[in-house]
Formats: structure tokens, C-alpha cells, sequence
């Protein structure tokens, strides 16, 4: 079996439930079950020549690590990464910002990743590149006439075209991932997005019947892999950690009431300040609720230091204010807000514990924490996923109770409906989504990503 060479923005450090970031945590869960390499940045920047790939194995993974030269990595991660990719790949043009000597330093850092990893290869390795940081990279290697498979599975929603060419030389981006093999995404949508900008007369591309498309000159696989958990491993952790002592205090802490819980990375595409609102209508529609139902939010800081992270912070510590301000009892708070991360192991538990799950993100490429909730549960008494219908995983997750997040009486609605949800409903419900999870695990996507990656390398 060839040597699997992932390659992402970041790796997790090599520590096992430290990382927050759905990325990271799906990369470890395919590499863990196959071994390979990851190769990303350390985190670090430095003013001289980054110099050689530090290496450092652990178990079956070797990470390889670079810095990132001073001068580009501001403006390569928190500039054209995260003020332009970002919003622009969900939807979201009021945040979109845009500056050419930003692109020009993505494009560069696209390149030293090139050059560093080049060095590392050898020539039966499987090379899969991870996510929007790197768009560039795979034109970037085949210039250095890498020759080796290389695939690419974006982790966010792709948009449609009319959004995409908002971004000046969007035709770069296009015309880069035509120098991969494979190019996945998470679900058909996000597919038929990508073969339509190709299509478009501009690009003069070519979708065949195939899986096949067709354009800059090259032929190559387009697909959606809708990526899954490592169901077994949630479950089992979930459990092993739900008699600890933290998880005891917090059932005690509840005194018997309902208890809904949201975890996301502290993003505006997460919609925590609709959701929070959405609680406040739940408090206001629904007398029973009050004094009866706990909420509460862990989102665990990213990216401090770009503008439109700093202030969403700002805002839900107001709109928690608020809420708990108005109505609050002296021995009931409706939110616990908690602005931090918290170990794997105990937030499977938390989960476990919760009547209900939250995920009401406005947009979002899969949402590993929906699927995470689900199997988290207790078979014979789960709890109930309230899901956005515009995150990747409600195409999966259908089961779940669906919900727009921009309609506040509705996500209202849905949460007092899956609070008073009788037994039975909850387990069939249950069956359902944990067996379509089972089916579509990590280890299955990674195995279908790689394999396709195989296959369509040895027909070119
Ligand atoms: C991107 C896409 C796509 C969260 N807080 C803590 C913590 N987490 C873990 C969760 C989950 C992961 O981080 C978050 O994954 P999501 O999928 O929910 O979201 P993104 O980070 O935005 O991920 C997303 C994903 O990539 C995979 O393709 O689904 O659409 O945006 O696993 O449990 N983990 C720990 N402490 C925390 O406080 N240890």
C-alpha cells in the first residue's frame, strides 16, 4: 500500500485530544487508522530561511513541520485565508476583504509548502492536500514536476459561481485545482457548484457523466466525500469519561432540568448569536421552560486577531448578558456561556449528557459536532440533534429536527419539540442516524478518497 502524505495549513499537535477544528480531527482519525505523514506549519514564523522540515513521529504518523517567513504568514493566514477564502467559500461577502499583496503572499506560502514537502516525497506515496489554505499547492508541486497522485478534499462548502467570481483571479483558483488528481468535496451541492464554474463560458470546462471533468487543458475527478467520524472512538469515550468527577458535578449542577448543549469553534459561520437568540425566543414562547431548561455553549477561541473574530466575541458575551440579565432567577442561570476549549474525552461526555444538541451553523462544509452528538448517545435514552439545514450534515442527518437558523421562532419551535420528545420518537430518530454514520465513518472516507485518488492516478 502506498504511503499516505497529507498535507493541511496546520497539523494537530501530536497529542491526543488537544486539538479544536474539524480538520484536524478528521486527518488524525484517517491517519491514526492507516499511518503516513502530515506535513503542515508549526504554528511559528521566522525572519530567515525556514530551512528543513522538523520531523517528530508518533505512532504510526510522522508530522514534518515548517515555519512560515514573517513577512507573508499575517497576511497568508489571517489575510488571504481567513478575511477572503472564508467568507467568500461560505457565503458570507458582507466580511469578504481583498488585497493583492495578500494573494501574492498566499501564493507564496503555497510555494515554500511545495518546496519544503517536495524533498520528503518518495515515489509511491499518495499525496492529500486538506483545505483552502492550499488551493495553489498542487499547481505549485507539479511545477516542480512532482508526478505523484495528489488529491484535494476541500472542507468547506464550495459556492456557487455567481459568489466565487466576486473574487478578483477567481480563474486561478479554478484553473490550480485542475492540477490535481482528484478534487472532493463535501456533498453534492458543493459539486454542483464547482462543475457549473466550470462550465461557465469563461472557463470552457467539460463535466462528463463520469466523475470525470474536463478543463485548463487537463482531465481529472471531481466527487463529493462527505466526510464522517470515528464513530466507535466517540462512543467509547463518551462513556469512559461519563462517570468522572466533572461530569457528575455538571449532571448535579442541572437539578433534573433539560439540558441543550452547543460546542463550535467561536465563528461567525457557527451563528451562535442567532442561536442565542433563538434561546431567548424558546424563553419566551415556552412559560414551561423557564427555570426548567440549561443551555449551555462551549466556543472554544480561533483565529484571535482577525477584526471579525474579535467582535463576535464581543457580541455574544452581550447577548448572554442579556438574556441571562432578563431572565435569570437567583438560583437559575438559562446560559452558561464558556468562552474556552475543553479535552476531547469530556466534551464527549458533555455531549453525551445533553437532552438536546444545538448545531445551527448559517453555513458550514459537513459539521463533524452533529455527527459527534449522535454518536455520543445513550441508545436507550438519546437525546435529540437540532440541525441547521444549511450545514453539509443535514443531507445526512435528516432525522435530526431541521431547522432554518435565520428563524428564530422556528429554531425556537424545534428546541422545545425535541425537549418534550417522547422516548420511542428519540430512539427511532436514533437508529437512524447512527447507522448512516456507521456506514459513512472516517475510516470509509478516507478509504474512498484515497482509493479514488488511486484509481484515477493510474488512468492518466
Ligand atoms: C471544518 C469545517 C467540517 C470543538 N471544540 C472543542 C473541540 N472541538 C472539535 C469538535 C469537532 C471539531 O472540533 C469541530 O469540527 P466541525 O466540523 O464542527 O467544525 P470546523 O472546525 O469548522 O471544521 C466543517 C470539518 O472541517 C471537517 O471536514 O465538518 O464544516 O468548517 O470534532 O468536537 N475539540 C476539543 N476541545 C474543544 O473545546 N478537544
Amino acid at each position: 500500500m502506498s504511503r499516505l502524505v497529507a498535507v493541511s495549513n496546520r497539523v494537530a499537535a501530536p497529542i491526543a485530544g488537544k486539538s479544536a477544528g474539524g480538520l484536524a480531527v478528521g486527518v488524525l482519525a484517517a491517519l491514526r487508522e492507516r499511518g503516513g505523514v502530515w506535513f503542515g506549519w508549526s504554528g511559528k514564523t521566522t525572519a530567515r530561511d525556514p530551512g528543513d522540515p522538523k520531523l517528530k513521529r508518533s505512532g504510526a504518523i510522522e508530522f514534518a513541520t515548517i515555519d512560515i517567513n514573517d513577512r507573508d504568514c499575517d497576511r497568508y493566514y489571517n489575510g488571504f485565508s481567513n478575511d477572503t477564502l472564508w467568507p467568500l467559500l461560505h457565503y458570507m461577502l458582507g466580511f469578504f476583504r481583498y488585497s493583492r499583496a495578500e494573494y501574492e503572499a498566499y501564493r507564496r506560502v503555497n510555494e515554500l509548502f511545495a518546496q519544503k514537502l517536495k524533498p520528503l516525497l518518495r515515489a509511491d506515496d499518495l499525496i492529500w492536500v486538506h483545505d483552502y489554505h492550499l488551493f495553489l499547492l498542487g499547481s505549485a508541486l507539479r511545477r516542480m514536476n512532482v508526478a505523484q497522485p495528489i488529491g484535494f478534499f476541500l472542507h468547506v462548502p464550495f459556492p456557487s459561481f455567481n459568489v466565487l467570481r466576486t473574487l478578483p483571479g477567481y480563474e486561478h483558483l479554478l484553473s490550480a485545482l485542475a492540477s490535481y488528481d482528484v478534487v472532493g468535496f463535501q456533498t453534492e451541492g458543493d459539486l454542483e457548484s464547482f462543475q457549473d464554474c466550470l462550465k461557465q463560458a469563461e472557463i470552457g470546462g467539460e463535466v462528463h457523466g463520469d466523475g470525470r471533468v474536463t478543463a485548463f487543458g487537463r482531465t481529472f475527478r471531481a466527487g463529493a466525500f462527505p466526510i464522517g467520524i470515528d464513530v466507535d472512538e466517540c462512543q467509547t469515550v463518551a462513556v469512559a469519561n461519563f462517570e468522572s468527577r466533572d461530569i457528575r458535578r455538571l449532571a448535579h449542577s442541572l437539578r433534573g432540568r433539560k439540558f441543550i448543549v452547543g460546542v463550535d469553534r467561536l465563528d461567525y459561520s457557527k451563528g451562535l448569536e442567532l442561536r442565542f437568540r433563538a434561546y431567548e425566543a424558546l424563553l419566551e414562547r415556552y412559560p414551561t421552560a423557564l427555570g426548567n431548561v440549561v443551555f449551555l455553549q462551549i466556543a472554544p477561541p480561533t483565529r484571535t486577531g482577525v477584526r471579525a473574530y474579535d467582535s463576535i466575541r464581543e457580541d455574544l458575551e452581550r447577548a448572554a448578558g442579556n438574556i441571562n440579565g432578563r431572565f435569570a432567577e437567583i438560583d437559575w442561570v438559562p446560559i452558561r456561556y464558556l468562552n474556552r476549549g475543553y479535552p476531547r474525552e469530556r466534551l464527549m461526555s458533555i455531549l453525551r449528557l445533553a437532552d438536546v444538541g444545538v448545531v445551527t451553523p448559517i453555513r458550514d462544509g459537513m459539521n463533524l459536532v452533529a455527527k459527534e452528538y449522535v454518536a455520543s448517545q445513550d441508545p436507550d435514552d438519546p437525546g435529540i440533534l437540532v440541525l441547521s439545514t444549511l450545514c453539509g450534515a443535514a443531507r445526512e442527518l435528516d432525522a435530526a429536527v431541521l431547522v432554518n437558523p435565520y428563524d428564530r421562532q422556528t429554531v425556537a419551535d424545534g428546541l422545545q419539540s425535541a425537549i418534550a420528545m417522547p422516548v420511542a420518537e428519540r430512539r427511532e430518530r436514533y437508529l437512524t442516524m447512527i447507522d448512516v454514520l456507521k456506514r459513512n465513518d472516517i475510516h470509509h472516507w478516507c478509504r474512498r478518497f484515497t482509493d479514488t485518488l488511486q484509481d484515477a492516478a493510474s488512468g492518466r
